[in-house]
């Protein structure tokens, strides 16, 4: 294939505008972005972005789970296109370039593509993929996942969130139903640029990722059930504690991830306690571990140890135990000639660059299970995300975006 002249560049500060453009909806409180999915300020970005793609001379189709497609025609309408994408959903603390980059990055190499009147022979289509992060419908990737046929489109619409409201009902409240069948789209290859929401790249002074896996993750909802009772007046040995149990499965998911270092992270980031009464013993507590392992085995000892630590505990304090896997899938290899074609990219531009595991989870571990994938990653500052105070420079998004371009052209291939 014919690969990209290494003096084939993009727009940095038009991409930067637009980043930050972006940023302008669903503003966080301390600088960074509150714009969850399927919400009024997620259907504000989601009619900017299709504006901008638009005005690109994309057209936009989108399917029942609201995922976006914007489509660059091709010169051979029969070959499969080439996606390039991520998610414009973010935490309700996030920052303004996890996922964000990875979508406007796509709408980059198009706005590129169009300013030097480069045609491909492959489509290009920039995707949005809805619900990447699942923090407000678990589990994370959900509408990726429905794409890829790890979950069903039913069960997805019936995903609740914290209020009771459900995925179906939300998507249609703000009026993002499209009318392709989710999944029914084929392609030739997908790319996903996105920051390393870790602190590897900066430590190691490169600019560039080249991901080869993506670690496993596995989101178990632990259930305890005790008994509501006055904190001043019952004897302690009396209690069902489920916020003491609460407390002792939070350590035992640390002790067991501290077990397998350095392959292996856990933590409790979500917890309700009911009914959570300054002077009320919590008689129900729900929370989620999430452990994740780049290795199939850690994966499945962590969950079992912690599966029977629960048991231990609840009976210890007399207390009803219950474990759901509300979020999983496995560790990743992406493609070979994807991934290559990013190392290429790294190489022919000139930019510093390193093969790195992906901590986090992203969509393109699912899309990766129906077409060819790879993701580009850049660094971000002090390893910082999932924080308002997420950071990049211009300059790393700028060597991501030039990297994702040359990898998806050279995969769409120029037609001179
Ligand atoms: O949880 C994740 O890894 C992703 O950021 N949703
Ligand atoms: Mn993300
Ligand atoms: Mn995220």
């Amino acid at each position: 294939m014919s690969a990209p002249g290494d003096n084939l560049k993009t727009n940095a500060s038009r991409l930067w505008d637009t980043l930050m453009e972006m940023a302008k909806i669903g503003p966080g409180i301390a600088g960074g972005n509150n714009r969850q999915t399927l919400t009024d300020e997620d259907s504000e970005g989601r009619h900017l972005f299709q504006r901008w793609c638009e005005e690109a001379g994309c057209t936009m189709g989108v399917d029942t789970m609201g995922n976006m497609f914007a489509t660059r025609a091709g010169e051979d309408s029969e070959a499969l296109p080439v996606y390039v994408g991520s998610h414009l959903d973010t935490q309700p603390t996030g920052g303004k370039y996890d996922g964000v980059l990875g979508v406007l990055s796509g709408l980059e190499i198009i706005r590129t593509l169009n300013d030097l009147g480069i045609k491909t022979k492959h489509p290009i289509v920039v995707t949005n993929w809805t619900n990447e992060e699942g923090t407000r419908f678990a589990p994370p990737m959900l509408s990726s996942g429905v794409f890829a046929g790890l979950h069903a489109q039913d069960w997805a619409y019936d995903r609740e969130d914290s209020e009771g409201l459900k995925f179906g009902d939300e998507l249609r409240r703000i009026g993002w139903v499209g009318d392709e069948v989710v999944g029914a789209r084929e392609m030739h290859a997908f790319f996903e640029l996105h920051i390393e929401q870790g602190p590897i790249l900066e430590a190691e002074g490169k600019d560039i990722g080249v991901v080869t896996h993506g670690q496993g993750l596995n989101w178990l909802q632990v259930t305890l059930t005790g008994k509501e009772q006055h904190t001043g007046s019952t004897p302690m040995p009396m209690r069902r504690n489920a916020g003491l149990g609460m407390a002792k499965v939070t350590q035992l998911a640390h002790d067991i991830a501290m077990s397998h270092q350095p392959k292996a992270l856990g933590a409790v980031g979500q917890c309700d306690v009911y009914p959570n009464s300054r002077n009320i013993i919590p008689g129900r507590v729900v929370f989620t571990i999430d452990f994740r392992s780049p290795d199939f085995d850690i994966q499945a000892d962590m969950e079992a140890r912690l599966r029977a630590g629960v048991a231990e505990i609840a009976a210890e304090l007399g207390l009803e135990g219950e474990v759901e896997v509300v979020g999983h899938f496995d560790p990743v290899t992406f493609n070979d000639d994807c991934v290559g074609a990013v190392r290429r990219a790294a190489e022919r531009l000139g930019y510093s660059h390193m093969d790195i595991v992906s901590g986090a989870g992203h969509d393109a571990c699912w899309i990766n299970r129906v077409t060819p994938t790879a993701m580009v990653m850049c660094p971000c500052v002090d390893g910082l995300s999932h924080n308002e105070a997420e950071d990049i420079s211009p300059e790393w998004a700028e060597a991501g975006t030039n990297v994702l371009f040359h990898a998806v052209v050279e995969t769409a291939e120029i037609v001179t």
